[in-house]
């Protein structure tokens, strides 16, 4: 890219101001006066006396709830009862004082963030605007309507008037996702295979009201041109706008350094798209997790007129950014196949999660929790996190907290599963407004990587048989098709407006992973294991160029079965079990692989719960593994899902009560830098390391094939150079050679990677591995020895286990919901001591008295006994 023309100020008018909706950044200019209007709303029943308060933001399916007005909705089989607050309309509002000095200002001005979703909105009676796009903010012009005391009243329509409203203007009247797709709110509020159905409505985001007089500058972008060896070249967009002519002088600082100054005279009024140019001499460069520090400048952009000083004469927007190049391989070398992500030049390893809302009620989520949520990503070793596309795009702390973590964020637009009615939706340009209102709002984010244009719609249309299940005519599937390249080239115009080589995917998946393509080119959702029920071992052989969505179902946490009203001793007889278990054949899948796989069928609930997030864990091990060998062919590995948005068996490593799945610890080594794995073939094992580091590592490697009571059979250790950036087998180990000594259902491969320096030896990682299925496995039935220990008295309680025989799998547990441990689901090797700290407000007595191990010692030998019974019966 040729190196532009510094301290240059182009103007434009922006074909793509956005009519009725701005962005404004906090905090405010000095030439703005901002009012929140988040307290008093009230909330009714339209047609009903009765006010209730209500929380803004909010739903109106929390507000119902903590006015008594209807139960949980996620408790038992609530979500069945509840369908009805969907069909009704409701009416918020409150009242506000605007002050003399306010009303004196020129412009007065409302802005929504986010409004849930048909909805009209009025001040003082008179209606304002009617809003008909969940992800899209509003801004009202309130100056001839506003009076010293106002009232602001929302009614909210059912959904369902605007989605036959839209079909009505639609030529196409279905389409495979259903109704959802007739309106530009949430796509799983209406349901998905991990989540209920609440197709909620409220004030979603704050509402506030701005004041202004003269001029100011506002939707302020910055994106990087060009970076060379020891200079980043970087653009500012934003909005200018004015009513007093003049000379202005623009200005970008860091830190009380300018980084640009420069004059710019108007004449008249103007509301319009300004870039300046400016750059930073030995910028410090964003990195992502695991490759460098995340670093941030917060730039100063400020508009002033000339020769007028004074604090009521400037305009300034603060904005939190950083410097870097993002590329995808896939653009830049085209026909390859690859997939890679580039960062400043250094080919990255994805590594992460699919993350979808936390919630059915997004308002109500904890900060903390995604705060808390996205550090544990960043702890496990991740530095992906895809913003899946059936969802919303997040709020902006979650954008702030991925910078400054170093997650590198893959943001889907929120089209997923079908096609689109586009053009319908378009109306006024809307969409089009839509997809430029949330880029501008997140481009500044350096953590953002990737735009896609949706979830697995172009997937669908080629391979999920949807133009035969909707009868379409040949013309019905070309116009549909046609509107999608359309509307695919539109977003595409709208994301790259500002920097017209930023990465854009049209759809993820490239290919469906039925087709041979899905492993030679672009991104593949490889559900061949779940979906297409094939062993763990087909993870092996599918690993592609990046895979993006893979992942296996693990039950939540007893406590949470408890927590959600299940009767666990009545299985899945349960109403409440079944119905928090979206996929159609979710349980039945679970199963399957219980029997087929693992050969065991659980005597308890609890005991299914600990097999389903074993399996889990396995699954994720077996694919993570293969696809880290896979570099530099594969570079991407991001599992299906990270979270869930209410309590229910689904992929999610974490369940929506914060609690962690079996595989959610193993994740850590999964992850790390270094990783050691061992690829079993019919005749040999292959030792594997994946080095993801930047620097040389020179451990050694020690490998030993031990029996399940502790006997060393066959040792092996030696000094590797692991080059920077690489993925070795570095030697192969053949079976006989193994089984000459111990037989394969009696023995473990373990593997370390110990690095010897001055003072101190230190395990860089570890692995194990067993060479017969499960039921296979002589397992000793035998339970960890556990010992309380505290270092210093109040300290944290801790205990450490070990064991005489090898233990695969073992979970802990204990009766308190509350109580957190620091590591589970791990294998505890004979002679090993592993220490665990007990996080709970409860003593060490009543952890002690409830404290159980569940292991896959047990359950085998329990089947084992069963099925002799069954045959001495
Ligand atoms: C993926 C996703 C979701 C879905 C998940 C599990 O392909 O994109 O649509 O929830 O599979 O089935």
């Amino acid at each position: 890219m040729p190196v532009r023309v510094l301290f240059l100020l182009i103007l434009f008018a922006s074909a793509y101001a956005p009519a009725f909706a701005t962005y404004v950044p906090a905090p405010p200019p000095s030439t703005e006066y901002t009012v929140g209007l988040n307290t008093a709303w009230q909330f009714r029943e339209l047609g009903t006396t009765a006010f209730f308060p209500a929380e803004v933001p909010g739903t109106v399916h929390t507000d119902l709830f903590r006015n008594g007005k209807i139960p949980d909705p996620y408790f038992g089989t609530n979500e069945s009862k509840l369908q009805w607050v969907e069909t009704k309309t409701w009416e918020y509002s409150t009242t506000f004082e605007c002050s003399k000095k306010l009303r004196k200002e020129k412009h007065i001005e409302l802005e929504f963030d986010g409004l849930d979703t048909y909805a009209d909105v009025y001040l003082n009676d008179s209606l304002l605007f009617t809003a008909e796009d969940m992800f899209l903010s509003y801004t009202a012009d309130i100056k001839k309507f506003v009076k010293a005391n106002n009232r602001l009243r929302i009614v909210f329509h059912p959904a369902s008037e605007l989605i036959e409203q839209n079909r009505a203007l639609s030529p196409v009247k279905k389409y495979p996702g259903g109704d959802r797709v007739f309106i530009r709110k949430a796509q799983y509020q209406f349901g998905w295979d991990w989540g209920p159905r609440f197709v909620t409505c409220g004030i979603w985001k704050p509402v506030r009201l701005v004041a202004w007089s003269d001029f100011r500058v506002t939707d302020v972008v910055y994106t990087l041109d060009y970076l060379s060896k020891d200079t980043a070249y970087m653009k500012v967009d934003f909005m200018f706008q004015s009513d007093r002519p003049g000379i202005y002088n623009f200005g970008v600082r860091e830190n009380l350094v300018s980084l640009f100054s420069s004059k710019y005279k108007h004449a008249g009024k103007t509301n319009e798209h300004l870039q300046l140019e400016f750059k930073i001499p030995k910028p410090r460069l964003w990195w992502c997790n695991g490759l460098g520090t995340p670093e941030m400048y917060e730039f100063v952009l400020t508009a002033r007129p000339q020769g007028r000083r004074g604090k009521d004469n400037y305009s300034r927007v603060k904005t939190k950014t950083g410097v870097r190049k993002i590329e995808l391989s896939s653009d830049r070398i085209g026909n390859d196949g690859s997939f890679t992500f580039i960062l400043n030049d250094v080919p990255v390893f994805a590594k992460g999660a699919n993350w979808i809302p936390s919630d059915n009620f997004l308002p109500r989520v904890p900060r903390e929790k995604i705060v808390r949520q996205l550090k544990d990503m960043h702890e496990l070793n991740m530095n992906m996190v895809r913003v899946w596309g059936g969802g919303a795009y997040e709020s902006d702390y979650f954008y702030e907290q991925c910078d400054s973590l170093g997650l590198m964020v893959w943001q889907d637009l929120m089209f997923a599963c079908s096609m689109y009615p586009y053009k319908t939706l378009d109306r006024n340009n809307m969409l089009t407004h839509e997809i430029n209102d949330n880029y501008r709002r997140l481009a500044s984010h350096p953590c953002i990587a990737l735009w896609c244009g949706d979830n697995e719609n172009r997937e669908g249309w080629f391979n999920w048989g949807w133009q035969k299940q909707m009868e379409y005519s040949v013309q019905d599937s070309t116009a549909i098709y046609n509107e999608y390249l359309e509307y695919q080239l539109k977003f595409m115009a709208t994301l790259n407006r500002t920097d017209p080589f930023f990465p854009y995917l049209m759809s993820s998946p490239h290919n469906g992973w039925g087709r041979k393509e899905a492993y030679t080119r672009g991104d593949v959702h490889y559900w061949g294991v779940w979906w297409g029920m094939e062993p763990f071992s087909s993870y092996e052989t599918h690993t592609g160029r990046f895979v993006s969505e893979f992942g296996f179902q693990g039950a939540p946490s007893f406590h949470t079965f408890k927590e959600m009203g299940a009767e666990t001793s009545k299985w899945f007889a349960d109403s409440t079990i079944q119905l928090h278990q979206k996929h159609p054949t979710g349980y039945q899948t679970i199963e399957t692989y219980m029997k087929r796989d693992y050969g065991i069928t659980p005597n308890s609930f609890e005991d299914y719960v600990y097999l389903s997030q074993v399996m889990q864990r396995d699954a994720m091990t077996t694919a993570i593994e293969a696809q880290r060998r896979n570099m530099p062919r594969c570079m991407g590995s991001l599992f299906w899902q990270y979270n869930d948005c209410w309590p229910a068996t689904s992929w999610s490593v974490q369940d929506y009560s914060g609690r962690k799945k079996l595989a959610w610890y193993n994740l850590k080594r999964l992850y790390s830098d270094l990783m050691i794995s061992f690829e079993v073939t019919p005749d040999s094992v292959l030792v594997w390391v994946v080095n993801n580091s930047l620097t040389e590592k020179s451990p050694i490697l020690n490998v030993n094939w031990v029996s399940f009571q502790g006997a060393t059979k066959y040792s092996y250790s030696h000094p590797y150079a692991l080059p920077a950036h690489s993925s070795h087998c570095y030697f192969r180990i053949a079976k006989k050679q193994l089984f000459d000594s111990l037989s394969a259902e009696n023995g473990v491969l373990t593997a370390k990677l110990i690095s010897i320096g001055f003072s101190r030896t230190s395990v860089l990682a570890t692995a194990t591995q067993v060479l017969a299925q499960p039921m296979q496995l002589n397992l000793p039935e035998a339970e960890p020895k556990c010992t309380f220990v505290r270092y210093i008295k109040e300290g944290p309680m801790a205990i450490t286990l070990t064991s005489p025989v090898y233990l695969r799998a073992v979970m802990i547990t204990c009766d308190d919901p509350g109580t957190t441990f620091s590591d589970n689901g791990f294998d505890i090797l004979p002679g090993e001591s592993y220490l665990i700290e007990i996080t709970t407000t409860k003593t060490e007595k009543e952890i002690k008295e409830s404290l159980r191990f569940h292991t896959m010692n047990r359950l085998i030998t329990d089947e084992k006994a069963e099925e002799k019974n069954e045959l001495e019966d």
